[in-house]
């Protein structure tokens, strides 16, 4: 997962603490006694800390993707869930501070050398670092709060999707059991309690994931905030096409009518293609529909190879995945 390698940004006081604990068993070590000892164990006191510090801080940058590569989709989530650019403002004080602190190091470690009384040179030293420390705490738990978000983002590959839509109970669900097999796989997705579950199938040795969305594309869009628009539309950077199913009977207990119009609304919503699926053909309620591309029953299988074919069709005219996967 591309946000798995982040670890726990640590707070300033736990850094600190770390710095100054192995800067004093550096200088234990160095307590033989002798000419220059001294001086030697508070030099080495305030390089080890500073490295300490300094190389966690350049970690924690490192650890973060470049956000330029990450695909869009992901960049879009990431934006609406924590905001890119407070992140980028964040991992540059970071960066600004792991290298402030060097220098720090480098000045006392010269001053030192000019004075009878090193350990006062080096208290110094420690207060500028940990003042340095201090003003980028705001950062490092922002940077912290982020990564507890972003680990949780769906782990959407990036391959072939067909993203299936509809109000509740039209047979969504049903849909990606019976073409994905075995119970499909439930990630998290920001702003819905149920997340997206993913399925997988094979069509001409290639894989397809076929994702289900309760929450998301499951109701009228202007009963949606701006932030769940958001996180809808970030679905349209995926290299995918849209399985919009209606329930034709109505069983549901949503009319057609009101079906077709949220399917206005995700047209509109969407560069994505889509494939407009009747279901339920099974039943004597069962309404023929003009403007449906093909008639399905999930519950006996009529009709669900030749949306499938369909699908992998749309996905394929749509273009090649380096298209879609676009960097920013
Ligand atoms: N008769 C019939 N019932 C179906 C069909 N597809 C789904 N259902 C039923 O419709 C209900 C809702 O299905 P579900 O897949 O959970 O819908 P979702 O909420 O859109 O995911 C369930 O009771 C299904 O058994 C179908 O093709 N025919
Ligand atoms: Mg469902």
């Amino acid at each position: 997962m591309i946000f798995e390698k982040i670890h726990t940004v640590p707070t300033s006081d736990e850094l600190i603490d770390k710095a100054f604990k192995r800067a004093s068993r550096a200088k234990s070590g160095k307590t033989i006694i002798g000419r220059g000892t001294a001086l030697k164990a508070e030099e080495s006191m305030i390089l080890t800390s500073a490295n300490v510090l300094s190389d966690n801080l350049a970690n924690i940058v490192r650890r973060f993707p470049d956000f330029d590569q990450l695909p869009r989709f992901y960049y879009e989530l990431a934006d609406i869930l924590v905001g890119i650019d407070k992140l980028r403002m964040s991992l540059a004080s970071v960066d600004w501070a792991s290298g402030k602190i060097h220098d720090i190091a480098r000045e006392h470690v010269g001053k030192m050398r000019k004075t009878r009384q090193p350990a006062l040179v080096r208290k110094e030293a420690f207060g500028r670092m940990a003042s340095i420390m201090g003003s980028i705490n705001k950062n490092l738990i922002l940077l912290n709060d982020a990564r507890n978000v972003l680990r949780k983002l769906p782990e959407v590959n990036d391959e072939h999707t067909i993203v299936v839509a509809g109000y509740p109970n039209v047979g969504k669900s049903s849909f990606v059991s019976s073409v994905t097999g075995a119970s499909p796989e439930i990630a998290p997705y920001p702003f819905t309690t149920k997340g997206v579950s993913i399925g997988h199938f094979f069509r001409n040795d290639e894989r397809y994931q076929v994702m289900d969305t309760p929450g998301l594309l499951d109701r009228a869009m202007s009963e949606r905030n701006e932030i769940e628009l958001q996180a809808i539309t970030a679905l349209k950077y995926l290299d995918a096409a849209v399985l919009f199913i209606i329930d034709a009977s109505e069983t549901c207990g949503y009319l057609i009518a009101d079906q077709k119009h949220m399917l206005d609304e995700v047209r509109q919503h969407f560069e994505l293609p889509i494939l407009v699926a009747a279901n339920k053909s099974d039943l004597p309620e069962f309404h023929q529909l003009d403007f449906v591309d093909m008639n399905i029953s999930t519950a006996t299988g009529d009709g669900i190879d030749e949306v499938l074919d369909r699908l992998v069709e749309m996905i394929r005219d749509t273009g090649s995945m380096d298209n879609k996967l676009e960097k920013i």
